[in-house]
């Protein structure tokens, strides 16, 4: 049983532009996989193909470029009133599934942002009620049964992903997250968490982790800060004890913000802590077994 590495190509985007030098520098730090940034009309999806085959590392699958920051991703929310935007939103999703598929991907993000008229209140106090927040999560229950069907025809997983109260205030806890597929109810719709957001919203992330337990397809690595983990103040091995109690084996990927060109070493030491750390927890795990098999 184990856990398999991977990082985020979007946290590279506004530092290196070559997609060749982006991969030279990442086997040198020793990943052999990669999450695809989704943005399937902007990408020359052969040439990224064609460019990830020759350096013969895994595609995890597809990034979904969520959020109001890019003007790409403004419409893309699935907690709206307003049928254009939700069309629009339900054909990005199709074709992030398609461009999953031709990349041999066998996942996508998915948040739930919410249109303006949802926003408006507070970021910092958490005003939703949970009755409110339940009624918002249940709207996009249906669509995201339909959209499941399609990527279950392509052998791809949807995975909800909680962000956090800056972003979007309705899905940001992974109980948040565990409500809506279990109202999807599909065996290809599951949870992926993230730290950084965990760390915002959990009232603890080892609860958070062992509460998914069943659920849980996917992981997003970032310290507190949204840097490369041990480069700031989350604490790994707890989360990586838990990771090998409720015997999770699917990817951790890194999703940091890279601010340093020169980010190798950086990569490097991380992406070695991590590895320590999973030794270390899974030793334990070993003595533990070794001691009830005494007893
Ligand atoms: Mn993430």
């Amino acid at each position: 049983m184990t856990v398999s590495y991977s990082i985020t190509l979007s946290s590279f985007t506004h530092i290196e532009a070559n997609l060749s030098k982006i991969l030279d520098k990442l086997t040198n730090c020793g990943f052999t996989a990669i999450e695809i940034i989704g943005e399937p009309d902007k990408l020359d999806l052969n040439e990224i193909s064609e460019t990830v085959n020759s350096y013969g590392i895994a595609v995890t699958g597809i990034t979904g470029m969520w959020g109001s920051l890019g003007k790409e991703s403004q419409n893309r929310k699935l907690l709206t009133s307003d049928k254009n935007v939700l069309k629009h939103c339900q054909q990005y999703i199709i074709k992030c599934i398609k461009m999953c598929d031709i990349l041999n991907g066998k996942e996508l993000n998915v948040c739930l942002f919410a249109d303006n008229r949802l926003m408006n209140f507070d970021k910092n106090h958490r005003l939703i009620s949970p009755d409110q927040k339940e009624h918002v999560l249940r709207r996009p229950v249906p669509i995201l049964k339909k959209l499941s069907s399609l990527a279950s025809d392509y052998g791809i997983r949807l995975l909800l992903e909680p962000l956090n109260r800056y972003s979007t205030p309705y899905c940001t806890t992974a109980n948040d997250a565990i409500k809506v597929t279990n109202m999807v109810d599909r065996d290809n719709f599951r949870i992926m968490l993230d730290t950084f957001h965990m760390n915002i919203e959990e009232d603890s992330l080892e609860d958070a982790l062992s509460d998914s337990k069943n659920l849980l397809a996917h992981m997003h690595f970032a310290d507190n800060n949204r840097k490369m983990p041990g480069y700031g103040h989350i604490e790994f091995q707890p989360i990586m004890r838990i990771l090998a109690d409720i015997g999770y084996e699917e990817y951790i990927s890194f999703e940091p913000i890279i601010q340093d060109k020169c980010y190798e070493p950086i990569l490097s030491k991380s992406l070695a802590y991590i590895k320590a750390i999973d030794k270390i927890v899974r030793n334990e795990n070993v003595s533990k077994k070794r001691l009830l098999y005494k007893n």
